[in-house]
């Protein structure tokens, strides 16, 4: 079991108690279990198993805790939730994910106007029954039927991130059955879209039978779907549903093709073939009946005329026009990017000290990381006040007289105060040598209010960057309200940068967002936002999401070396 898989059973017994209105306290510490299991760098489940080690040595964790952590890890349930699933509908418990609902709210909806299901919620929304019930009014409503749309898409899809770990899995698990003879995964997945829906493999198998008999043991694994003779369809216990399709070698490249899609991708694609007098399907490229190509998507795509596109760029928007003028971007690579802009240290939310840090980001190849933690205003976090940031300025300077390989930056993450202004005075922010400015709070403000902080930050001389300019929470929380347009022209107008925060969960700004920035001429930083040294792998997935906004080694700022980024941010007083 995962950490992360352990921590949601706590939060879920969280999430149970407090619907059923048990004491806060008990409810906290359930809570707090989840945090210290999720937060953990080492398997919670290997401690458990070491009889030298005492779960409870962890923070937070007594005795009778560390006793469920070992049932669950053991055995795999724990009877204290399958008590509490048992005295709550089921169906209630999608209701306490709706974002901006939470389990006291859910319990409130549940016996005032017995709501149970997510569409008994709907309703009650649309019938403004849950604007007048105490504590809520018309804006709460309004959030949780906005939140409906969120929560029914967190039923049915899963985190790029997530599905890598499954893909990884499966191709590791098939790979060891000796009928296999290729074996690719296509889909959403592959083009690197930052939720998938489900995962879509090919195989091309010497006997189809043992392939899809091996794919049936996979240990991931809650149940056969559907199994035919060329497609077979599991779930996983994660809940996603995993498709397999046999495939003739031959045809591989073609439905590879297919498969990948996206749909609209794939309907021009036909158009395409037809006015050339071809047929495209999954099996191959024909000319009547005869197979001109299919063996590779390089000869399908070729046949057409077309080069084989990257399948992130495989979304039917400017990808036909660019193959057209011979001007398909060279995509941004993970190998360009030289260093990391946005990262936490243990000096606030991080796990790792500034130090561990620099080592960690050395090790994965960046010649610079700036360190950013937070500013006052985020106090949860203990956020940093001008006296104590300067004192992490003079840490760092320290440090950097020590390091080799890498140069830290000192930087901070500033909050953009929720009346407008910045969280730390601009005498501070001038000593820094790289500013993120973010919005953390008042995210229900409305769409000029929001796109006027933002703007201002922006005019600010020393800021840098936006950190995560939109604020979602991919399956969890809509981004704010603000006008993306204006707020690039502004970036662009005072020489500015946004950030790609590179987060698994965040991806912000999306692909779309990043071919705008790019056709406006505003640089975009991918940054990690890491907040312990495995967070600095996050990278991969803001490049992948770059890639999906059509940008290249050029249009990402963090390609550039340190002394050529300074000048592009071009201080006050440091002009060239
Ligand atoms: P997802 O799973 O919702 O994240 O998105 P996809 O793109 O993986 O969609 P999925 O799994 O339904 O189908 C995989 C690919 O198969 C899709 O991207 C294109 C192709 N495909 C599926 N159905 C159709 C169809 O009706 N027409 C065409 N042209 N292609 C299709
Ligand atoms: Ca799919
Ligand atoms: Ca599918
Ligand atoms: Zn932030």
């Amino acid at each position: 079991m995962t950490n992360h898989e352990i921590a949601a059973v706590f939060e879920q017994i969280a999430d149970l108690l407090e619907f059923q209105g048990a004491n806060p306290f008990r409810v906290r510490a359930y809570r707090n279990v989840a945090r210290t299991v999720h937060d953990q760098t080492e398997s919670v489940a290997d401690i458990a198993a070491d009889e030298k080690r005492s779960l409870s040595d962890l923070e937070g964790i007594g005795k009778d805790l560390a006793d469920k952590i070992r049932t669950l890890v053991q055995t795999g349930s724990l009877p204290m939730l399958d008590e509490l699933r048992a005295e709550v509908p089921e169906s209630v418990l999608a209701i306490l994910r709706v974002p901006g609902l939470g389990p006291k709210r859910a319990a409130q909806l549940f016996h005032e106007l017995h709501v149970a299901t997510l569409e008994d919620l709907r309703t009650a929304c649309e019938s403004h029954r849950v604007q007048v019930l105490k504590g809520f009014g018309a804006k709460t409503e309004a959030a949780i039927l906005q939140g409906l749309g969120i929560a029914a898409e967190a039923e049915q899809r899963i985190l790029w991130a997530e599905a890598e770990e499954h893909v990884e899995e499966i191709l590791a698990h098939m790979g060891k059955c000796r009928a296999v003879q290729q074996i690719s995964v296509a889909g959403s997945y592959r083009r690197g879209k930052e939720t998938v829906g489900d995962l879509d493999f090919l195989v091309v198998a010497r006997d189809v039978e043992t392939a899809m008999d091996h794919f049936g043991i996979f240990h991931g694994v809650a149940s056969v779907l559907a199994r035919g003779p060329t497609k077979m369809s599991i779930r996983l216990s994660a809940g996603v549903q995993v498709d397999l399709r046999a495939v003739e070698a031959k045809s591989f490249g073609a439905a590879m093709q297919y498969f990948t899609g996206s749909k609209e991708h794939n309907i021009i694609l036909r158009g395409r073939a037809k006015a050339l007098g071809l047929k495209i399907n999954e099996y191959g490229v024909f000319r009547g009946e005869k197979v001109i190509a299919g063996r590779t998507e390089e000869e399908v795509y070729g046949c057409l005329d077309l080069p084989c596109f990257p399948p992130e760029l495989r979304e039917a928007r400017r990808e036909f026009d660019w193959a057209e003028a011979g001007e398909l971007p060279k995509l941004l690579e993970v190998g360009d990017i030289r260093g990391d802009l946005h990262d936490h240290s243990t000096w606030t939310d991080g796990q790792a000290s500034i130090e561990q840090m620099a080592a960690a980001a050395k090790q994965r190849g960046h010649k610079y990381l700036a360190i950013t933690d937070h500013s006052k205003r985020v106090t949860m976090v203990n956020g940093l006040d001008a006296k104590r940031i300067l004192e992490q300025w003079a840490e760092i300077d320290r440090l950097n007289k020590r390091l080799e390989g890498i140069t830290l930056l000192k930087g901070v993450e500033v909050d953009i105060l929720e009346r407008g202004g910045l969280d730390l005075p601009d005498d501070v922010l001038a000593q820094a040598d790289w500013v993120v400015a973010s919005v953390h709070y008042g995210h229900q403000q409305s769409r000029q209010q929001i796109t006027a902080r933002v703007i201002e930050a922006l005019e600010n001389p020393y800021v840098a960057s936006i950190g995560h300019p939109t604020g979602r929470m991919l399956l969890r929380r809509k981004a704010y309200e603000i006008d993306m347009d204006a707020v690039m022209r502004a970036a662009r107008q005072h020489g500015k940068m946004l950030e790609l925060n590179a987060h698994p969960m965040r991806l912000d700004l999306d692909d779309v967002a990043c071919a705008a920035a790019k056709s406006l001429g505003v640089p975009v930083v991918i940054a990690t936002d890491a907040h312990a040294v495995e967070g600095l792998d996050a990278m991969r997935f803001g490049v992948l999401q770059a890639r999906r906004g059509g940008l290249t080694k050029q249009d990402v700022a963090n390609t550039r070396t340190w002394p050529q980024l300074k000048k592009m941010i071009g201080k006050p007083g440091q002009k060239t």
